[in-house]
């Protein structure tokens, strides 16, 4: 059983290994298949994998990428700018990392967002199109915050295809956790509730079968500040996820906030010495765990952020619906990686750089 999950891992990592050359140096990939494509050019055997493993991180040369082999494949290390096989324009998805201000605690207030669940086909890595279903139609979702003891009212409606709900982590009524109420198409409800306890939390759909309504892309990030306020920072937020576009129940394509590779394309910039504050959640399915790791600095986090107790770490792991709250002063100017520290899904889209200066 071992055997046959890894040799279906290296299919899956080969095909990208394979298409990523030829995206960026000739036709698009559309309507192409994980399987398809690792077929199409299954010119080594999985035993050379390791050989794999050892080329990617080598210089792609002009020859190798018109040839598409996968010794072209540029490796993580010079995955960085315009050339990255991200479909994603400039601050397209901005409002999936930048969350909306915090406001100042004032129990009472209503707090309320609008929700639309539609089917919708995304370009996930270029040429790669992924069937999904979303939340607002993106993958992951629009970003819920709110403050402690806000009165969050978060109207939905069921544009889909198939009957969908919002289920809430955090504490809320039975009659609003979004498991006995099923939202079917054409239909609507509101969910209401008093947005406790602070932290970071997260949302996604609760309809059967639960791995599939998770996977096709319904959740999203749901934050809950503070009744004092957090210090003053640069706010980020990332949920961490997976593709799988060739529908053989295994992840294909991984990312942070929708189109694979995003960061690396479009660097993050931030200052040296301020407070960066990440707000990450993981909802990748398949996976047992997903991972942060960050180059050259170490940073607070705090799990589920609803305490003051943190670890002085470099990476983090996270199973599918934990989260928590980094914190990060970098030390020194410069680009500074970070990806998933499962190495497979960083060289499948799930990595990025800080852009960092004085
Ligand atoms: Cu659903």
């Amino acid at each position: 059983m071992y055997a046959v999950g890894v040799k279906r891992k290296l299919s899956r990592r080969q095909f990208l290994v394979r298409a990523a050359p030829l995206m960026v140096a000739t036709a698009p990939l559309a309507g192409l298949t994980g399987v398809g494509a690792a077929g199409a050019r299954a010119d080594s055997e999985p035993g050379s994998a390791g050989h794999d493993m050892g080329d990617m991180s080598a210089p792609a040369t002009a020859a190798d990428a018109s040839t598409g082999h996968w010794s072209a494949y540029p490796g993580h290390a010079s995955m960085i700018g315009p050339s990255v096989p991200s479909p994603a324009g400039p601050h397209e998805h901005d409002e999936l990392l930048f969350p909306p201000a915090a406001l100042p605690h004032q129990p009472g207030r209503v707090r309320e967002y609008n929700i639309v669940a539609v089917d919708r086909d995304l370009e996930v890595v270029n040429g790669v199109t992924f069937s999904a279903w979303t939340y607002n139609g993106t993958v992951p979702g629009p970003i819920i915050r709110a403050t402690e003891d806000d009165l969050l009212r978060v109207n939905f409606r069921n544009a889909g295809s198939h009957p969908h709900t919002i289920h809430f982590h955090g504490i809320h009524p039975a009659n609003m956790d979004g498991v006995f109420q099923i939202v079917d198409p054409g239909g609507s409800f509101t969910y209401e509730f008093p947005a406790k306890p602070y932290g970071m939390h997260l949302y996604h759909c609760h309809s059967a079968p639960l791995k599939k309504h998770i996977h096709k892309g319904l959740y999203g990030a749901f934050i809950i500040d503070p009744p004092t306020p957090r210090p003053p920072a640069h706010e980020l937020v990332m949920v961490m996820h997976g593709y799988d576009t060739d529908g053989d129940g295994a992840n294909n394509i991984y990312a942070v906030n929708g189109p694979a590779f995003l960061y690396a394309k479009y660097p993050i910039k931030v200052r040296r010495g301020e407070l960066v504050r990440i707000y990450l959640a993981n909802l990748t399915e398949f996976d047992l765990i997903n991972s942060f790791h960050l180059h050259g600095e170490m940073f607070r986090y705090y799990p589920t952020g609803t305490g003051n107790t943190y670890e002085y770490t470099d990476t983090v792991m996270l199973c599918q619906g934990q989260r928590g709250i980094l914190e990060i002063e970098f030390t020194h100017p410069g680009l500074f990686m970070f990806h998933a520290h499962v190495t497979e899904f960083t060289e499948l889209g799930w990595m990025g750089y800080f852009d960092v200066s004085e």
